[in-house]
């Protein structure tokens, strides 16, 4: 019985440990119409994650997020089509344009670890929402380092909480990579980039995961520069947020393989 208290105790004494630093995290509510391309996704009737229409016929999310073995081991083995639940356009979860799935591609490099950490789902027909691209070869200054991105999506606002009732979006500065590499230099490659500040308070988090990370162009057209991937909790200090890194290679060019359309030229 002591025991049982103590390990209680200790478990409540973990879990306090745990809790969040700061209550997207440190966002606000987006405006109705503000990101159209913005997609919730939602897998197997319970696990959200966020996408972004990059063409009409094809939405893109986390690796994790399309991989049927994605909570526990990164494969690309996709989970079946009709199992996977998007709606675009809206900033009311469960209230987006419905689109049925055709396929869900994987790169073959997503297995075991981190990386490579994106899903492209081709729809069924084309949506009627304006699509958002990723950034394209002669873009890449989008995405220098300092450069402030936006964040949008459907995760929770802090660490271990609540879903939000609207999409959340913030800002956040891109991190030189050996910052990011110092970071996770158990996980970080070539595949990936890293946004946020290093006394936190701002960052991606659970539910956030396949989600955009916003450039701008010149015109202020919105460009795709990364796709929510992971980090150590949320907005924790030192504990940058990771996105795929999409708009550069090997991920931009196997995009373009497969949604041609998907990348701005
Ligand atoms: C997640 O669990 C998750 N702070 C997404 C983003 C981040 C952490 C966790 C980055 O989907």
């Amino acid at each position: 019985m002591r025991t049982t208290l103590a390990c209680l105790l200790s478990a409540i004494g973990l879990l306090a440990a745990a809790a969040p630093s700061s209550a997207i995290v440190g966002g606000r509510d987006a405006s109705p119409g503000e990101y159209p391309a913005v997609a919730e996704v939602t897998l197997g009737g319970a696990f959200g994650c966020t996408g972004t229409l990059i063409a009409p016929t094809w939405v893109l999310t986390a690796g994790h997020c399309g991989s049927l073995t994605g909570a526990a081991v990164a494969t690309p083995i996709a989970w079946p089509t009709p199992l996977i639940d998007v709606r675009i356009g809206s900033i009311t979860p469960g209230a987006g344009e419905h689109v049925p799935v055709r396929r869900a591609l994987i790169p073959p490099e997503h297995l075991a670890t981190s990386g490579h950490d994106i899903t492209l789902l081709e729809l069924s027909r084309p949506s009627i929402q304006a699509p958002a691209p990723v950034a394209g070869p002669s873009e890449t200054a989008l995405w220098a380092p300092g450069t402030l991105e936006t964040i949008v999506g459907f995760g929770v606002t802090e660490e271990g909480g609540d879903a939000p009732d609207v999409l959340q979006e913030a800002e956040v500065p891109i991190v030189a990579d050996p910052d990011c590499e110092a970071a996770y230099p158990d996980e970080f490659d070539e595949t990936m980039i890293c946004a946020g500040y290093p006394e936190g308070g701002v960052d991606t988090c659970q539910g956030d995961s396949g989600g955009p990370m916003f450039g701008r162009t010149a015109t202020g057209a919105l460009r795709v520069v990364g796709a929510t991937s992971f980090g150590e909790g949320c907005a924790r200090p030192g504990r940058y947020g990771v996105y795929a890194r999409v708009a550069d290679d090997p991920l931009r060019s196997w995009i373009a393989a497969q949604a041609p359309a998907g990348v701005a030229g």
